[in-house]
């Protein structure tokens, strides 16, 4: 392809030479080149935002929206979840992206790429997925916001296609890997918001 195109631009401006007997043949053609030349693939700026739709697992009522968005000492997360049993509900960043399966177990376990025992959120050793709990008030609905130090959107700790998941039980910030934090009631994808 790129042949060919070199090869007419050659033809080109080789006419257009013999036409106006002006520039060298080089100039003209390295000036048409540079000209059409495709211009590069645009480098996409970094994702300042992303979002996760939480969706019910088989079973369950738990849905709702996770937003992450770029802060000056990691990413604030702003999450709303209705459909909750009443109390705390473990919240995580599972490591893969893939909500399929109805207990949603496709998503894999917590995102730990430093390899770090399960933790609360404040802990220092912890799954950079650890997020800690939700707490549901009694109508269900759970609203949390918190910037997050080991959260990112890009790098190795970059969270996008990965996915959030909430759990039946509340995470108890120490049992490995899990927090015992028992079934799955809610996944959702974590991908680049529009804005
Ligand atoms: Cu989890
Ligand atoms: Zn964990």
């Amino acid at each position: 392809m790129a042949s060919i195109r070199t090869f007419h631009l050659w033809g080109f401006c080789a006419a257009v030479v013999l036409a106006l007997g002006g520039c060298k043949a080089h100039e003209c053609c390295l000036a048409r080149s540079r000209k059409s030349e495709p211009s590069a693939v645009p480098v996409p700026a970094g994702v300042a935002r992303a979002v996760s739709v939480l969706q019910p697992t088989q079973g369950n009522a738990v849905k709702g929206t996770v937003t992450f968005e770029k802060a000056a000492n990691g990413v604030k997360v702003v999450a709303d979840v209705e459909g909750l049993t009443p109390g705390p509900h473990g919240f995580h960043i599972h490591l893969h992206g893939d909500c399929s399966a109805p207990d949603a177990s496709s998503a894999g376990g917590h995102f730990n790429p430093e390899n770090m025992p399960h933790g609360g959120p404040d802990d220092a050793q912890r799954h950079v997925g650890d997020l800690g709990n939700l707490v549901a008030d009694a109508a269900g609905r759970a609203h949390l916001e918190r910037v997050d130090a080991h959260l990112a959107l890009e790098g190795p700790h970059s969270i996008l296609g990965r996915s959030v998941i909430v759990h039946a039980k509340a995470d108890d910030l120490k049992t490995q890997p899990t927090g015992d934090a028992g079934g799955r009631v809610a996944c959702g994808l974590i991908g680049a918001a529009k804005e």
